[in-house]
């Protein structure tokens, strides 16, 4: 390693050194928003350090190249669209909501493979040498980056900044050390794991309680409803109007009465207008940015000329904190905060002024927007995860953010906004899914139909099987036809009802890989190249992906009907969950299980609570040593009590011996009791399928 490349001492930890232009006062650099904390230097970079940054200093541009050996794959770059490997692609950290052009020479709030950057900013990449090893790089700066992956990875930005390089054994231990360094999802309300009915609108309160009642008319399963911008008053936050939405609180009752949580948007534009209480307090308590005059700045939004707060102050988080707090009085389960890149509604494609000041406060230096318009959203999201403590200390928030940046995670969940209801959309969910669960956020998922135009039936019916296997699970769309799943004919209402019946089967197997995420940042859904890093021909695959370790998902995707799934090595056994059949319908995913797991699921119901009753099945493919096993994480659901000991994490094993197979549970770990509950095996064979039930906790013997 040349030397000459950077300051040092850099090394932060065995695994992880900070590499800084020799040109650069490190004193000068601003502190870091990835980084849970600041990271002391231990000592020199050792000359064994496999890779390492050269710095160059072009017309005011700060470029740092890191070499890669050939046939290195690179992925992360936080949410793009596109493909899941990343080499050739340019990205650029600036949260934007996207614009295409359309025919007819209007801009339309979309996104394409060639949008450089969308709704995130993550300054980092991840990258999986030859031999399975991986190392990550991550630019700890929140101004605006050039990330080009065209001749390995050149870093650029008008101002300078410092290079993190993490070296690891496996890209799954690398994505650990992200997860330490930038931190991890709180374990989620387990009622958010279950399916999402969103629109923008429903409208009123009326249409809000009707649908609820139409789901459980028609008994399919949800567990949540969205309320859109048109609850507020004129768009005014924390406003309802006074038509629409007269009365919030019963409108949530309404739905905890038929078992439904509510979520509700806020935005954070404030209408500039006097006699607005909002506004009001915020004038004078200085919340609002400023241009370099100090004039308070305004831009046109949905309702009208309005303010931003500066969510860089303190006491500007505060302020949003104690305002949240209060409408969550009304009721709502949790919050979804919208357009914080942050972005003006007109013109379209308008950002805020880089030259506003952001007036900061406590650990945050005064800057102007080029500084801190990437971590606009990501403070947004602390202030309000700030506010759902806040309101109910004893529940867990749930707070679902657009944009945010590197380690936002720690705060909200995020959805890939505006996509379009196309077929390459829907298989973009996938590879947008992995490539954000590589870079720290394993909790996101897309807007199931589409958000801009109309699915036709089966488009929307294979959205909902591949967003049925997907971490946040939520159909939404725009201002055009009704999205539901009963809207589109009676077949596609069987397809979605099947796709739902998956899901809650799955709900225990994906609250135990939520929990994972939690406790060791690895991803709820993984690329396929997880499974075997060395083997190069897993490397690109993106229309399949594995939810965690053990369940292989290969969407059917009609553009994809000649697509050759890779396959990592071993024997991927499929297998059904709620008598579909993959074959004859290709909207259902086919799904497949790794040889020597367990998978735990559990009896399904209409709300994500009936699902964690009843009998537990265990789906067991043995491997080549007759030996499998597998996890199940339980806790309340809700609340803190799983910190103090109040879960419970079996592992399952089974054996064969002498022609029948034992299973039983191998080990227990935490204080909750073992639920007193019927257990059922499902053996797959290559013979076919050996059922059995019995108790679970006792152990079983299977033929
Ligand atoms: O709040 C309205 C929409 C919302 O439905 C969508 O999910 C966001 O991505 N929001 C954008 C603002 C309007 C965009 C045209």
């Amino acid at each position: 390693m040349p030397a000459s490349t950077h300051q040092d001492p850099g090394l932060l930890s065995n695994d992880v050194a900070r590499f800084i232009s020799p040109g650069v006062d490190p004193s000068t650099l601003p502190r870091s928003f990835a980084l849970v904390e600041p990271l002391p230097a231990l000592g020199p970079v050792p000359d064994s350090w496999r890779t390492a940054p050269t710095f160059e200093c072009n017309c005011n541009t700060f470029i740092a190249n890191i070499p890669i050996d050939p046939e290195t794959s690179l992925y992360g770059t936080g949410e793009v669209a596109g493909p899941m490997l990343r080499n050739g692609f340019v990205t650029e950290c600036w949260a934007k909501q996207p614009f295409r052009i359309e025919k007819d020479g209007k801009p339309a709030p979309q996104y394409d493979e060639k949008s450089k950057s969308l709704y995130h900013a993550h300054p980092w990449v991840l990258a999986v040498r030859t031999d399975g090893s991986a190392f990550g790089v991550l630019a700890d700066t929140t101004y605006r980056l050039e990330i080009d992956l065209r001749d390995g990875i050149r870093l650029s930005s008008a101002q300078p900044f410092p290079v993190l390089v993490i070296e690891s054994g496996s890209p799954q231990r690398l994505v650990e050390r992200l997860s330490d360094l930038t931190g991890r999802i709180e374990l989620p309300p387990r009622w958010t794991l279950g399916y999402h009915q969103c629109r923008f609108s429903y409208y009123p309160d009326a249409r809000v309680r009707e649908l609820a009642e139409e789901f459980r008319k028609r008994k399919l399963p949800c567990d949540v409803i969205w309320v859109d911008i048109h609850y507020m008053d004129a768009y005014k936050v924390f406003t309802f109007d006074p038509a629409g939405f007269p009365d919030p609180k019963a409108t949530n009752d309404f739905l905890h009465g038929l078992g439904f949580k509510s979520v509700w948007i806020l935005d954070p534009a404030i209408k500039a207008e006097a006699g607005y209480s909002v506004y009001d307090e915020g004038v004078a308590e200085g919340h609002f940015l400023s241009d370099a005059q100090g004039h308070e700045h305004h831009e046109w939004t949905w309702p009208g000329d309005a303010a931003f707060p500066d969510y860089t102050r303190p006491e500007t988080r505060a302020w949003w904190t104690r305002l949240t707090a209060e409408f969550l009085e009304h009721g709502m389960d949790g919050v979804w905060v919208d357009l914080n890149e942050p972005s003006p509604i007109l013109p379209l494609g308008a950002e805020l002024p880089e030259t506003l000041r952001h007036r900061s406060g406590g650990d945050i230096t005064p800057g102007t927007h080029a500084q801190y318009h990437n971590v606009y959203g990501l403070l947004m999201s602390k202030a309000t995860h700030d506010a759902m403590r806040k309101a109910r200390p004893s529940r867990r928030p749930f707070v679902l953010t657009r944009s945010s940046y590197l380690g936002g995670q720690r705060y909200a969940a995020t959805w890939t906004g505006d996509n379009s209801s196309t077929w390459e959309h829907l298989h973009w969910s996938v590879p947008m899914a992995l490539n954000l669960g590589l870079s720290g956020q394993p909790y996101s998922g897309p807007d199931v139909g589409g958000f801009a135009g109309t699915p036709s039936p089966e488009l929307f019916a294979h959205w909902m099987g591949v967003g049925a296997l997907l971490p946040f699970f939520r159909t939404h769309n725009a201002l055009h036809g009704d999205q539901e799943p009963w809207s589109f004919g009676e077949r596609t209402e069987r397809q979605s009802r099947l796709a739902l019946a998956r899901r809650y089967r799955l709900l225990p197997y994906l609250y135990t890989l939520f929990h994972d995420a939690a406790t060791t940042g690895l991803p709820v859904v993984r690329p396929l190249f997880f499974a075997d890093a060395a083997d190069l021909s897993l490397r690109e695959e993106d229309h399949a992906f594995l939810l965690g370790n053990d369940v292989l998902v290969q969407p059917q995707l009609l553009k994809a009907k000649t697509h050759a799934f890779a396959l990592p090595k071993g024997h991927w056994r499929s297998f059904t969950l709620a008598g579909e059949d993959p074959v004859a319908d290709p909207a259902h995913p086919v799904l497949r299980l790794r040889d020597g797991a367990i998978l735990p699921v559990g009896p399904g119901g209409q709300t994500s609570d009936e699902a964690f009753e009843g009998p537990l099945t265990l789906i067991v493919s043995l491997d080549h040593a007759g030996q499998a096993s597998g996890h199940l994480y339980e806790d309340a659901g809700d609340g803190f009590g799983y910190l103090e000991g109040d879960y419970l994490r079996t592992t399952y094993r089974a054996v064969l011996r002498d022609g029948v197979v034992e299973i039983g549970i191998a080990q227990q770990e935490g204080q909750r009791p073992h639920p007193a509950r019927a257990l059922h095996v499902e053996l797959l064979t290559d013979a076919g399928l050996v059922r059995a039930s019995g108790i679970d906790g006792q152990v079983m013997m299977v033929q």
